[in-house]
């Protein structure tokens, strides 16, 4: 019987109820496929930052680094500032164990209403595949004659050459893997002198060895209304670490609400242990009140069954959501129904059986 360790890291505010959620949903699914789990708690979070000064241990990451993989739920409170809160966990998981692929799909599924009017499930199914380790998330610059009125302050991106083809070549490759074998492209290289019209430079290089992929590239800021007005013409879209972040965000809001949305931090080479969590963060506006909704929680858990080689187990997850928007009974409040995280999750996995 396979028997998966799973390194667990609710972290803070909503992600404290979602997890436990996403983790019924794995045990249900996986004992269909006779698969256990070893579940391994550790609480660090903004609150740990409080108790310590630290939001994780020092030898945090030699504690992960024997796991399959790790669920998180999400970081950033009140208090901290939400810099300490990505830098002192988020960030160094993903560039410790080279997680440099962020996936993450964005459908419209029936039965959840679409703020987009003429917009019909199926016409939105998406993947963002997001630049994971470097870009314009870097800690390299300064400020000096600080709080003075000459106060200067230099923020650094790197786009390296390695880690911009490694992500261009994975989405041309997700992208050849689809039926519609359509990449899209963002950047800013009109404003951003040096970086962007790197990446576009790259791009058009190796979309040599892809003859079968069709290519676009465009703007961010033109893109995002793209988003909007046409969805449906999306299939795969690379960005760099900001860019994808902000368009993961955009996507599934265009589907009804971002908290569907997951988001798999993958070391595409299994030398380390990849990580998956939903795309939302800790909402402390309704931490506590047990009306999160716990469907992208439960998603980035399917992938990360996926990821692990077991895609059956995936496909129960996938299809158990499915079922359960498509009824519309069971919706929490940002689809527009009233039911709790509990009511939901167990509605999902009651359709797991
Ligand atoms: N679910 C994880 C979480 O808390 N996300 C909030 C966030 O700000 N994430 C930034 C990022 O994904 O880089």
């Amino acid at each position: 019987m396979p028997r998966l360790k799973i390194a667990v890291i609710p972290g803070d505010g909503i992600g404290k109820e979602v997890i436990p959620v996403g983790i019924k949903a794995l045990e249900a699914a996986g004992r269909q496929f006779g698969i256990d789990f070893d579940w391994v708690h550790f609480d660090w979070s903004c609150e740990t930052y409080h108790r310590t000064g630290r939001m994780m241990p020092e030898d945090g990451i030699e504690q992960l680094s024997g796991f399959d993989a790790i669920y998180l739920g999400a970081v950033g409170y009140p208090g901290v500032p939400d810099h300490i809160s990505l830098w002192g966990l988020l960030l160094p998981i993903r560039r410790a164990f080279d997680q440099y692929v962020n996936l993450r799909p964005v459908r419209l599924f029936e039965g959840v209403p679409c703020p987009l009017a003429s917009k019909q499930p199926g016409d939105i199914d998406f993947l963002v595949v997001r630049e994971n380790v470097e870009g314009e998330y870097s800690s390299i610059g300064g400020i000096q004659y600080e709080g003075t009125e000459h106060e200067v302050v230099v923020q650094q991106s790197i786009f390296t050459r390695r880690g911009t083809d490694r992500i261009i070549d994975y989405a041309f490759k997700m992208a050849q893997s689809r039926t519609a074998k359509h990449l899209t492209s963002a950047t800013k290289s009109n404003g951003i002198y040096h970086s962007m019209p790197f990446w576009d430079k790259r791009v058009q290089e190796m979309g040599k060895a892809y003859p079968d992929v069709r290519v676009d590239q465009y703007h961010i800021d033109i893109l995002t209304a793209h988003f909007v007005r046409m969805p449906e013409h999306f299939d795969v879209v690379v960005g760099s670490n900001l860019f994808g972040d902000i368009l993961s965000d955009l996507g599934p809001a265009c589907t009804g609400t971002i908290a569907i949305a997951p988001s798999a931090n993958i070391n595409p080479e299994k030398q380390f242990p990849s990580m998956f969590e939903p795309v939302h963060g800790s909402a402390p506006d309704i931490a506590g009140q047990g009306i999160a909704n716990p469907l992208g929680t439960i998603w980035a858990g399917a992938m990360m069954m996926q990821h692990l080689g077991y895609p059956d187990v995936h496909d129960v997850l996938l299809r158990a959501i499915e079922n359960v928007l498509r009824t519309a009974q069971t919706l929490t409040r940002d689809m527009g129904g009233n039911a709790g995280t509990e009511a939901l999750g167990n509605a999902v996995i009651a359709e797991i059986g």
